[in-house]
């Protein structure tokens, strides 16, 4: 009779569950699978009958067909689905069975259901899955976090199904307990937000200097050939490439429609262009891990300014009848004749600024890390990250063996713009830098991201800032007293004998 048990459940038969599922079933184990609305089970499993799947179709019968200890991933809408779904299986469990939630949920949701079931003897795991649909079917980067225990158990299915780099190495590792897990996650995604967004600004940037879309392609494809090489660059490529469809889906457009008003969709488009891309509304949509990223930035005093610049983005674009009627009211002061034009653009030096932006939005991702692991007690592995960003995921890109190599040599590097291997990076890129947010600055561009890589980096080496104005000032209006450069303690001067309060 237990040989026919199956060795893990996957809960939830949506895009991400159903493709684990079948990335399991393909590594030879045997897996149980369950969705609230049967139906999606049942087209699931009649969709691959060679695969070894079993369908259940209550939450009573999938948990006794599962050997002990019943292993359940749970891939179901993050928030109140977990929970529920939670409710209903924990009268079914036995101690010392490993509920496992695969979806995006917020870290501090895992900390409280890893408390909650620890109550009850279950083991809980938070796991980060990134890659999307193709990775979950064909290999994710997964960042699993809780019970240590619950790891070991099932650390051998995370690294069959996980994306492979190199010699096999697979992109997965425990991260640490309660919430960290889908913290690392987190913060993937708020990179991952950078990234898009520096990359985006690029395309935005040689655009207006008349750049056509196959262009832009083939300089991303060269850049993709070196030190540039990501999977987003990779991606990019082919969407620049990509002819429109001949059939747009009407229902759709109506959708959009009734956001934005028809009027102002296609402003600023290219209409009459044979490209895709050119016919895409300029709105970008969000799902909340790149804001949960900024909140916790913001929560943990952490300059996540290049990553706060890609949810920005992404908020103004939404802004688009506004957007419309500020291009017609707002001048943009620049002489547009001088200002644009491909001689005002060196590629070479594009692509050094492009990396150290890219390194930057890194630096400032794993600075958040670096104080998370503090403040929650994680002991986060730093190397160990990165070295599971290698494959599978979104932000997968070759900068990440030299952040590794930086770990490696100082796991505990106050800053990954300190680390000594990446002098090259930083001499070649930062000039360019400064260059590239000049020529777009003075050709009217916003590039967002870029500009604060440069403020970033300056603020990082002003060995003085200008913080002692600012204390000044709280100081005159608010008495809230200043500490000195020449002698210890804590000061308050009566500036203005007028100061109110
Ligand atoms: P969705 O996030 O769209 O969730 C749909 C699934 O949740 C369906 O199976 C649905 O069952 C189930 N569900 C809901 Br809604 N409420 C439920 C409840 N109360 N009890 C039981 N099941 C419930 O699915 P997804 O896009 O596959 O994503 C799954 C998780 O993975 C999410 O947390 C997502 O953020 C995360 N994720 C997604 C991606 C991606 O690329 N899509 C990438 C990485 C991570 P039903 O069929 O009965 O409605």
């Amino acid at each position: 009779m237990s040989n026919n048990l199956c060795d893990i459940a996957v809960l939830g038969m949506a895009v991400m569950g159903k493709n684990l599922a079948l990335n399991i079933a393909d590594n030879d184990y045997k897996v149980a699978i369950y969705n609230r609305t049967t139906s999606k089970a049942i087209a699931a499993a009649e969709e691959n009958p060679e695969q070894n799947l079993s369908l259940f179709v209550t939450l009573e019968e999938l948990v006794a067909n599962l050997k002990r200890p019943r292993k359940l991933l749970l891939m179901v809408k993050a928030g109140a689905a977990v929970d529920k779904l939670i409710e209903s299986l924990l009268p079914l469990l036995d101690e010392g069975d490993i509920i496992m939630d695969g979806g995006n949920s917020h870290f501090q949701d895992t900390q409280r259901r890893f408390e909650e079931l620890q109550q009850h003897g279950i083991q809980y795991l938070g796991v980060g899955v990134s890659g999307g649909e193709e990775g979950a079917r064909r290999g994710p980067a997964i960042m699993p976090g809780g019970s240590k225990a619950a790891y070991d158990a099932v650390a051998d299915i995370f690294e069959a199904i996980s994306a492979k780099v190199n010699d096999n190495e697979a992109c997965e590792a425990y991260m640490g307990s309660g919430g960290a897990g889908h913290y690392v996650k987190m913060v993937h995604n708020g990179i991952e937000y950078a990234d898009m967004e520096i990359i985006a600004e690029i395309y935005s940037l040689l655009k207006a200097n008349g750049y056509s879309n196959l262009e832009i392609a083939d300089v991303f494809e060269n850049w993709d050939k070196g030190d540039l090489s990501s999977y987003l660059s990779e991606i990019t490529v082919d969407i620049l490439r990509e002819k429109d469809l001949e059939n747009p889906e009407d229902d759709l457009l109506d959708d959009i429609e009734s956001q934005v008003g028809a009027d102002y969709r296609a402003v600023g488009a290219d209409n009459e262009s044979e490209f895709l891309l050119d016919h895409i509304l300029d709105i970008s949509e969000q799902k909340g891990t790149g804001k949960w990223t900024n909140q916790e930035g913001l929560e943990l005093h952490v300059d996540l300014s290049i990553l706060y610049s890609g949810l920005n983005a992404r908020y103004m674009s939404a802004e688009k009848t506004l957007r419309v009627k500020a291009s017609e009211i707002l001048p943009a002061g620049v002489d547009a004749e001088n200002a644009l034009g491909k001689q005002n653009i060196d590629i070479e030096e594009l692509g050094n600024a492009f990396l150290l932006a890219r390194l930057i939005a890194y630096a400032q991702g794993f600075a958040l890390y670096k104080s998370a692991s503090k403040a929650y007690g994680w002991d986060l592995d730093y190397k160990s990250i990165a070295a599971t960003f290698r494959g599978g995921c979104i932000i997968r890109s070759k900068l990440l063996v030299p952040i590794m190599e930086a770990y490696d040599k100082n796991p505990d590097l106050d800053n990954l713009l300190l680390a000594d291997n990446f002098e090259a990076e930083i001499s070649q890129g930062i000039t360019a830098l400064r260059k590239l947010v000049s020529t777009a600055s003075l050709a009217g561009v916003a590039i967002p991201a870029f500009s604060s890589a440069l403020a970033y980096y300056d603020s990082l080496r002003a060995a003085r800032s200008q913080a002692n104005m600012i204390s000044a000032q709280r100081d005159y209006f608010g008495a809230h007293t200043y500490r000195r450069t020449d002698r210890d303690g804590v000061y308050h001067h009566e500036w203005n004998d007028e100061t109110a309060e």
